[in-house]
């Protein structure tokens, strides 16, 4: 059985336009709440039961095209001997590039639930549905690890990239070969689709982001045999430069119209781009923005219809299912 999300990656035409939404297995679903009452984030994603179940709730509910694996950009650092805390966002110590470059390879048999997640979710998942794994970009990892945790502006990071650049290609280049096996395996255990996160490679200038970034997103997603999703939100300025990392699509953010983001990075797909807010509005208003943004790709094949950044987790899920019933509705 072919897979839309697949065909759609591909670039080629589909019976019906996918759709999934990032953070779709998480807080903005009464299940997930209740279920993380009982079971801590990091226990979640090392019972590969439990994730697999997190993973299905919102395919279940909402009929998705895609089931994204419930784990998180950090848990291959964990496995890598990085101590962290989730509150709810990652907490860990400010690393040296030095020490960054010191963690060396990631052993695949610690991160061996993912794997499980991953093969739990294949057999159960319905036939239409991808399976889509996942890493953070070895930029974002990076800015992690020298911030010690999440941050506006990342400060540190921008300073170190100066402060010394030969080392923090050599602390990239250990972080894109440890994503690169982590995707492998992801791939070995049935992920259809695997996308990798750079979420905050969009704070730096064009020309560090061309030297730093891109070939680190590049080495990690090199000669992976599925179809490959770059996402850097917030990143608009490098959307030209994007297609050097080598994916089969690139993710959109709201800040563009799709079709404008699509033609500037030249890739065979896209991915995107409602902006999340939207979904917070009433179903009239935006309805009116979702036939908007098809509009824009009709009769293009190579759309993967989603949010242009995580959903918000006050989203009203009524307006989760009224914008996925939208979309295949709306023109092939
Ligand atoms: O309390 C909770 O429920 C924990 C919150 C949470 C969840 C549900 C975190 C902590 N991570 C996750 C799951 C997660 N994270 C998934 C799988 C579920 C899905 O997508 O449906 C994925 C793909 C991620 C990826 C992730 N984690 C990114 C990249 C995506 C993006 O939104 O740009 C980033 C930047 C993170 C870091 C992170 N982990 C958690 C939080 C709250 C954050 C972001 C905020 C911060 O940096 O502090």
């Amino acid at each position: 059985m072919t897979l839309p999300l697949v065909e759609a990656l591909h670039g080629r035409p589909t019976s019906r336009r996918p759709v999934w939404v990032m953070r779709q297995a998480g807080r903005h679903l009464p299940e997930y709440r209740e279920l993380r009452e009982r079971v801590g984030f990091q226990e979640a994603v090392s019972t590969p039961e439990v994730a697999a179940e997190l993973t299905l709730q919102p395919v279940r509910r909402y009929g998705m095209d895609g089931a994204v694996i419930f784990a998180d950009i950090m848990t291959p650092l964990e496995a890598m001997g990085v101590p962290m805390t989730f509150d709810p966002g990652p907490r860990l110590r400010p690393h040296s590039l030095a020490e960054i470059a010191a963690l060396g390879e990631l052993d695949p048999e610690r991160v061996a639930p993912v794997a499980g997640t991953v093969s739990r979710v294949r057999a159960e998942a319905p036939s239409g549905t991808a399976v889509i794994g996942f890493a953070g970009a070895p930029m974002t990892l990076l800015a992690y690890l020298c911030e010690g945790g999440g941050s506006r502006d990342f400060m540190t990071l921008r300073a170190e990239l100066r402060r010394d650049p030969g080392a923090a290609g050599e602390a990239l280049g250990v972080l894109a070969r440890a994503m690169h096996t982590y995707l492998e395996l992801q791939v070995e255990a049935g992920a259809d689709v695997v996308q990798l996160f750079d979420t905050w490679a969009g704070l730096l200038d064009r020309d560090r982001y061309g030297a730093l970034a891109v070939p680190a997103a590049a080495d990690a997603l090199a000669g992976l045999p599925v179809p490959r999703i770059y996402f850097a939100p917030g990143a608009g300025h490098t959307l030209d430069l994007q297609k050097a990392v080598g994916a089969e699509a690139v993710g959109a953010d709201w800040r563009l119209p799709i079709d404008a983001a699509w033609d500037r990075a030249g890739t065979k797909a896209v991915q995107g781009n409602l902006d999340p807010a939207v979904l917070l509005a009433d179903e009239g208003t935006f309805r009116d923005e979702v036939g908007a943004m098809l509009g824009r790709t009709a009769g293009r094949p190579g759309h993967v219809v989603n949010l242009g950044h995580g959903i918000d987790r006050a989203t009203p899920p009524r307006n989760v299912a009224a914008f996925v019933e939208a979309v295949r509705n709306g023109p092939a």
